[in-house]
């Protein structure tokens, strides 16, 4: 059993989700919350906050040399976003998935942006690409004490180890 859990803790793992302005004017925040939370996956943190432009920078400084970079750092800064970090086994790769295609177009109904949104600049969802970049984004918007340590019951029925 002990070596069950072991097995289940060293598959974990944390991504940061973030539900972008149009998204949290649009009032989706409990439609997009709910899909993670029905999946099985924990909620570790969340906040509601309105970044800064030098914030938004930083967030997405992978793209600044693409021409949408200003409009979108303007954009993720125009208003709230609802920051928050999910924890599961497989939880970046499987998120994208719920999240789906950058472009909603492409994106295949079922998906976040598949059903919520029409275009790539209002796709109101971002969620870590990756092992590195989740770890860079928790940091950079979540405060170590932010992150939720609390055992969730239901997790023995959703992996099967208790
Ligand atoms: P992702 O959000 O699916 O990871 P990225 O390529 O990292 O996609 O781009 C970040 C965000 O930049 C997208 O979610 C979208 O809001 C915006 N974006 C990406 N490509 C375009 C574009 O061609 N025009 C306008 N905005 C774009
Ligand atoms: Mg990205």
């Amino acid at each position: 059993m002990l070596q069950e859990q072991d097995a289940h803790a060293a598959e974990m793992e944390r991504t940061f989700i973030a539900i972008k302005p149009d998204g949290v004017q649009r009032g989706l925040i409990s439609e997009i919350v709910a899909r993670f939370e029905r999946k099985g996956f924990k909620l570790v943190a969340i906040k509601l906050v309105v970044p800064s432009k030098d914030f938004a920078q930083k967030h997405y400084h992978d793209l600044k040399e693409r021409p949408f970079f200003n409009g979108l750092c303007d954009f993720l800064s125009s208003g709230p976003v609802l920051a928050m970090v999910w924890e599961g086994e497989g939880v970046i790769k499987y998120g994208r998935k719920l999240i789906g295609a950058t472009d909603p177009q492409k994106s295949e109904p079922g998906t976040i942006r598949g059903d919520l949104a029409v275009v790539v600049g209002r796709n109101i969802i971002h969620g870590s690409d990756g092992p590195e970049t989740a770890k860079d984004e928790i940091k950079l918007w979540f405060k170590p004490e932010e992150l939720n340590t609390c055992t969730i019951n239901s997790e023995k029925w959703v992996y099967g180890a208790n």
